[in-house]
């Protein structure tokens, strides 16, 4: 590997590390693996360049141009990333102090971003098209081949030697506590925190343009829908559980709208495919008992083979409108 090849490599896989975790992020089921093969791939590329990369630091240390401070910062966001991301896919090692090992994943990926475009923007390095002379392409094809094969001996000897990983879902996520609704972790998505909501004062707003109904909290007693569902954390872990409420396309005439905005009494929203509307369910019980504060009493939406950051708490509203499910930031902001 020459020098220059490094350089321009490293760039590309770690957008491509970032771009692919959040994908992951967006992803309930089904095609989930593929993004994460490509988001073990692009890190370990990174890991696999770590000895031509060393090289050149060293070098770049030694005639310092006192620009060290991003790249070292950059250096060390990124090895957290790689090391928490190894660490909790092979190991299991889901927290470090108060805070999860995704959290300290996520955020040494997201600070480490911004800090390589400004690495680069120190020191462009161009492509030309003898970048991708063929010598140069069977370089990149080896790398390539070398971190593929670091992720099948990483899967395959976790699975082998019964590492904590191999018990993960799809997305990556570790069980807890299903059929346990008490064992069931409380979360949010970032800084949202529990309300207190009075349940005789409580209303539930289900509204299409001008068709208004407001429900009680005892108006939806009657109702016996059910559905047990696995609510998948992007904070890495999962639970499967039974809820019982209301179809939400039985509250409200879906009409020919389409999509539905779920508001949340704390502000947090999220809008969904109007087609979705026989498949979410408005929670009032758990497991049989009625919701507890933290899980979203009095209603919680659930959306089945949806992230948890879906599965809007402390419902208040229900809204169809005219306007497009995607019309939304991809994931909450608060
Ligand atoms: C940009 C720098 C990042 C790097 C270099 C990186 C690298 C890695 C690596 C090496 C693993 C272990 C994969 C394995 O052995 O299977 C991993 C796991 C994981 N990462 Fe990242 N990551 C980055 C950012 C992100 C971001 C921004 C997200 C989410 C938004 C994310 C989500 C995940 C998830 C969910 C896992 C566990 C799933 C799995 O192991 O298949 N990562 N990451
Ligand atoms: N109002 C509100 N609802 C929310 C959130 C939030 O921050 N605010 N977090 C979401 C996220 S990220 C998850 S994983 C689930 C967690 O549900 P639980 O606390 O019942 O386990 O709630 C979702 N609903
Ligand atoms: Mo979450």
């Amino acid at each position: 590997m020459s020098r220059r090849l490094t350089n321009l490599l490293l760039l590309p896989f770690l957008v491509s590390a970032f771009v692919t975790g959040w994908m992951a992020f967006a992803t309930g089921t089904g095609w989930v693996r593929l993004p994460l093969i490509i988001h073990a791939i692009s890190g370990l590329v990174i890991v696999v360049l770590i000895p031509w990369k060393s090289v050149i630091v060293r070098r770049g240390l030694a005639r310092n141009r006192g620009q060290a401070s991003t790249s070292s910062m950059l250096m060390l966001m990124v090895g957290i990333a790689i090391l928490s991301g190894l660490l909790f896919s092979v190991a299991g090692i889901r927290s470090y102090g108060p805070l999860t090992a995704m959290q300290v994943h996520v955020g040494a990926g997201v600070l480490s971003l911004p800090l390589a475009v400004a690495h680069v923007w120190q020191r462009p390095v161009r492509p030309t098209r003898v970048d991708v002379e063929r010598r140069n392409l069977l370089r990149i094809g080896g790398v390539l081949g070398v971190s593929g094969i670091s992720y099948l001996a990483l899967t395959g000897g976790t699975r082998l030697f019964r590492l904590p990983g191999h018990e993960r879902r799809a997305t990556g996520s570790y069980a807890r506590g299903s059929g346990n609704p008490s064992a069931m972790p409380v979360t949010s998505w970032l800084d949202d925190s529990t309300p207190r909501i009075d349940p005789s004062e409580w209303r539930l707003v289900a509204s299409h343009a001008d068709d208004v109904t407001t429900y009680q909290l005892e108006d939806l007693a009657v109702f016996t829908d059910e559905v047990t569902a696995i609510l998948d954390c992007t904070g890495g872990w999962f639970s499967e559980q039974t809820w019982g409420g209301v179809w939400l396309n039985r509250l409200v005439d879906i009409g020919n709208g389409s999509s539905v905005l779920v508001t949340s009494a704390t502000g947090y929203r999220r809008r969904f495919p109007i087609g979705d509307s026989d498949r979410l369910l408005l929670a009032t019980t758990l497991g049989g008992e009625p919701l507890s504060p933290g899980h979203g009493f009095p209603v919680r939406l659930v959306a089945p083979g949806r992230r948890g950051f879906w599965w809007v708490k402390w419902v208040q509203s229900i809204e169809i409108d005219d306007r497009p499910w995607w019309w939304q930031s991809p994931f909450p902001l608060t």
